[in-house]
């Protein structure tokens, strides 16, 4: 069996010193503040050769971003050959890696990953990379390059990319040759096959007014004004916070995570009645829309919202092509709201399933319907077409001329769509597709169906890991006793449901309420945070720090 060099790891690791920290590879891989992650970035690379080898030299794709993050953080996360996250057990590996000691620790990890896993050392191994606009993502390539080194792995450098780009590419490079080819493994190629899809989908439809379109000041704004020319006049857009220059903006006042939580549209946005607005997070694969109605009243259009349009819009296509064998499924998680859901169930009349945060687990639970539809209520979310589906949209032709143009529609719709993973310039094109195929203003799609009312607050804990949940994060079983105390609360106000998770991106624990009226859903949210943070503080021994 090959094994490591271990003078040329020691060389490369001495460049990367450990901190004491103990870090995890969470919802989106490892997150925090950029000057902790030097080390993890480094030992990341060499995880990502490893990965590749025991893939037989596939390309594995490396996007370095805190994404919804302050500007402050940055991160690292992995992506599998088909453009999907890395596989869940691999990131035991990460963490484990992570947190190596000392480089005598490393190797002996590295050795039992190839013996356990049966890696071949003396296989390729290749990976590309991509960064968003944080200017410690340059830093952090290098330290992953090094990691990179270790194993001899080869590396492409792709700059600045928006995260759903990284994955695409690594899907097109996986793809390129094959049945399953999914385009030109380039920023432009991508630009060509969703503009192509956008441009036959609206094709002879009265255009829309044009989109106001919050960047978050991050990597979506460049990208998108770079995307503009390949849509010609299909779609306008204006777009606004798009000051990459001053990093210090990213995420600030602004993108997908401040409009949903705070149910409010960002800084920089002048909202009037009826314009629609959309939003993207930081590294651009979450979006949300909203508009202002006639009595001025801010209108979110969030993850949910856009998934029951997607689920809706879908299910008459298949039904207007003749091909209704084709069944729609959704997935949602915990934060999806009550009357979504009832929307789905009830009216579309379509499976939802409900699994834990972390688009890794929506991906993989919406693989198993024919055309798999999976949003989180932040905007986090795409549509899966299975390889069945796709093969009996290819082969329909279709009796009438209606069912022809809806063929068409259903082809042109399942490459508009970004099938690898969340994909905020996608969803965007998604929904502008509906919206002007059935000249809708926000406010009839709007019409759906009411939310409930609904709130998320984060509390700061001393130890979030303390905090754990089963039941697709919707009941908690440790700190023992703090269900009990969230469910007696949660009885006392009408269509009451609450739960409480630990984030895996931010040294948070989320709360999140929802009840019949938005006073009741207030001092719902403030009661089980309260009880979180007095919880924390009691019931632990851990001294509070923050309730935001
Ligand atoms: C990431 C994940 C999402 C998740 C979000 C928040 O999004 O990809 O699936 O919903 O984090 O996760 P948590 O509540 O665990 O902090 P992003 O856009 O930040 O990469």
């Amino acid at each position: 069996m090959a094994s490591v060099n271990v003078e040329n790891l020691s060389a490369l690791s001495a460049k990367h010193p450990k901190p004491a920290n103990t870090f995890t590879y969470g919802t989106a891989g490892f997150r925090m503040n950029a000057d902790l992650l030097d080390s993890v970035i480094f030992r990341t690379g060499i995880l990502a050769a490893l990965r590749s080898k025991k893939l037989d030299g596939k390309v594995i794709g490396c996007m370095i971003t805190a994404s919804h993050n302050p500007a402050a953080d940055n991160g690292v996360k992995l992506v599998d050959p088909m453009g999907e996250m890395l596989e869940g057990s691999w990131e035991a590996h990460a963490t484990a890696l992570s947190n190596a000691q000392s480089d005598e620790q490393l190797v002996d990890y590295i050795h039992s990953m190839v013996s356990s896993l049966k890696i071949d050392l003396t296989k390729p191994a290749n990976v590309i990379i991509g960064r968003d606009t944080r200017p410690s993502g340059v830093a952090l390539v290098n330290a992953f390059v090094d990691g990179l080194k270790v194993l001899d792995a080869k590396s492409t450098d792709y700059g600045i990319l928006t995260t759903p780009q990284l994955h695409y590419i690594t899907r097109c490079l996986n793809t390129a040759g094959t049945p399953e080819a999914y385009g030109e493994p380039s920023a432009e190629g991508y630009y060509k096959k969703l503009a192509a899809a956008f441009k036959t989908l609206v094709d002879g439809k009265t255009k829309l007014s044009p989109l106001t379109l919050d960047c978050a000041n991050g990597v979506g704004a460049p990208k998108f004004q770079e995307f503009l020319p390949y849509l010609g006049d299909s779609l306008s857009v204006k777009i606004v916070n798009d000051d990459i220059d001053n990093p210090s903006k990213l995420n600030l006042n602004s993108g997908a995570d401040y409009v949903k939580t705070g149910q409010r549209a960002p800084v920089g946005l002048k909202l009037t009645s009826q314009d629609r607005c959309a939003s993207f997070d930081g590294d651009a694969d979450r979006i949300v829309y909203y508009y202002q109605d006639e009595d001025n009243t801010f209108k979110l259009l969030d993850g949910d919202k856009i998934a029951g349009l997607a689920a809706m819009f879908i299910i008459d296509l298949v039904k207007a092509a003749g091909i209704d064998s084709i069944k729609v499924g959704v997935v949602q998680t915990a934060y999806a709201n009550g009357a979504s859901t009832q929307y789905l169930r009830n009216t579309l009349n379509v499976p939802v399933s409900c699994v834990p945060t972390g688009v890794k687990h929506l991906h993989h639970e919406a693989l198993k319907y024919d055309v798999g539809v999976y949003f989180e209520a932040n905007g986090h979310g795409t549509v899966v077409f299975s390889p069945s589906a796709l093969k009996t949209i290819y082969s329909a032709e279709g009796s009438s001329p209606a069912q022809a143009v809806a063929i068409r529609s259903l082809r042109a719709l399942s490459e508009v769509i970004n099938q690898t993973v969340g994909d905020a310039f996608s969803d965007l094109l998604l929904v502008e597709t509906i919206l002007t195929q059935r000249q809708w203003s926000p406010k009839v799609w709007d019409q759906a169906y009411t939310d409930l009312p609904n709130r998320l607050v984060k509390v700061v804990v001393q130890d979030r890991s303390i905090f754990k949940t089963v039941d697709a994060e919707r009941k908690l079983v440790e700190p023992a006793g703090l269900q009990d105390a969230i469910d007696a609360i949660v009885l006392k106000f009408r269509d009451g449901r609450s739960f409480v998770r630990p984030s895996g991106t931010e040294d948070v624990v989320r709360v999140y309420a929802e009840a019949a009226t938005r006073s009741e859903t207030d001092e719902l949210a403030h009661r089980i945070g309260g009880l979180v943070f007095d919880f924390n503080s009691q019931g632990s021994g851990l001294r509070p720090r923050e309730f935001i």
